[in-house]
């Protein structure tokens, strides 16, 4: 088998630095920030997060994924029904301030949209889950950015625990990684504290690192953000509880993809319910502002 090395380091290091993350993402495919989480807020999501995987196993019903080699992790979908910290990580300043910048303006000035939000709980014995690129879920190789992702860490990430796996530069490289395991890539962790997140362009090599340590879980809650023009891996409005996301702001909605804009051509939802309706966004300028924006004379 063939393995691909390297490519130059120095690689990115965690920051508190914003436009170091940025100019490492732009370079590196990723950026590692430190310090974004309280420790409140760690203990809290640690706390639910327990608690959800508990009732799942009590329950029996346990969501196994695919992209894992096999079940000695845990996977928590739907976060945003489960509890409110969730809701906060949706429309947090860092990844609003971090989408903004790597998507660029949208059309009709409609907010970009979460292409997913899930943990990832590993525990001593898991393997690693292989390098892949997330992006190849929703449409083929593109030569600009278009998915950014953001993994936060809810425990301490070191090599031993399973830090996410990155291959730096990766992004630039055309294609997304075989998937028949002909190629193996080098890679590095991003290994960083509790609180820190690692911000990557969704076409970056990476994958769950193995946790060969003795004793200790690593959680990950991962997001994702893409243009409104893609399509996200769940529709939100449809499968989540719209008690859940009351106290949601306006942004943040948009984000969870009830924007009527691109999803209605600004028709309001006229056979959802009251309770889906009454959250919906429609267009924010007025005609005559939009029609001044395209005729100048
Ligand atoms: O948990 C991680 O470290 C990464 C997981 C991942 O890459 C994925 O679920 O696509
Ligand atoms: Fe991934």
């Amino acid at each position: 088998m063939k393995t691909i090395p390297l490519s130059n380091g120095p690689f990115s290091k965690p920051t508190t630095d914003l436009g170091q993350v940025k100019a490492d993402i732009t370079e590196q495919g990723y950026g590692i920030v430190t310090g974004v989480l309280s420790q409140q807020e760690i203990e809290t999501i640690r706390a639910v997060i327990a608690t959800e995987i508990e009732k799942e196993e009590k329950s029996g019903d346990i969501k196994e994924s695919y992209t894992d080699r096999d079940n000695t992790n845990r996977r928590l979908n739907i976060l945003v029904d489960r509890h409110e910290c969730f809701l906060h990580l949706v429309d947090h300043p860092l990844a609003i301030e971090m989408a903004s910048w790597f998507l660029g303006p949208s059309y009709l000035e409609e907010s970009f949209l979460l292409h997913g939000l899930s943990a990832n709980v590993t525990y001593p014995g898991c393997r690693d889950m292989g390098v892949h690129g997330d992006t190849d879920n929703v449409l083929p190789h593109v030569n600009v950015p278009v998915h950014l992702r953001m993994i936060w860490y809810i425990d301490d990430f070191d090599e031993d625990v399973g830090a996410t796996r990155v291959v730096p530069r990766s992004h630039l490289f055309g294609k997304y990684p075989e998937k028949d395991g002909s190629l193996k890539y080098e890679t590095v962790a991003a290994v960083a504290p509790a609180g820190s997140v690692l911000i990557y362009d969704g076409r970056l090599y990476h994958g769950t690192g193995a946790n060969i340590s003795k004793n200790r879980q690593r959680a990950a809650i991962i997001s994702g953000y893409i243009q409104p023009w893609m399509r996200p891996l769940a529709c939100y409005p449809m499968i989540l509880n719209p008690k859940a996301i009351a106290t949601a702001s306006e942004q943040c909605r948009q984000i969870l993809g009830y924007g009527t804009v691109h999803l209605g051509f600004d028709q309001p939802w006229r056979h959802s319910t009251e309770e889906v309706t009454s959250l919906t966004i429609g267009q924010k300028r007025t005609i005559n502002e939009m029609r001044a924006e395209i005729r100048q004379d």
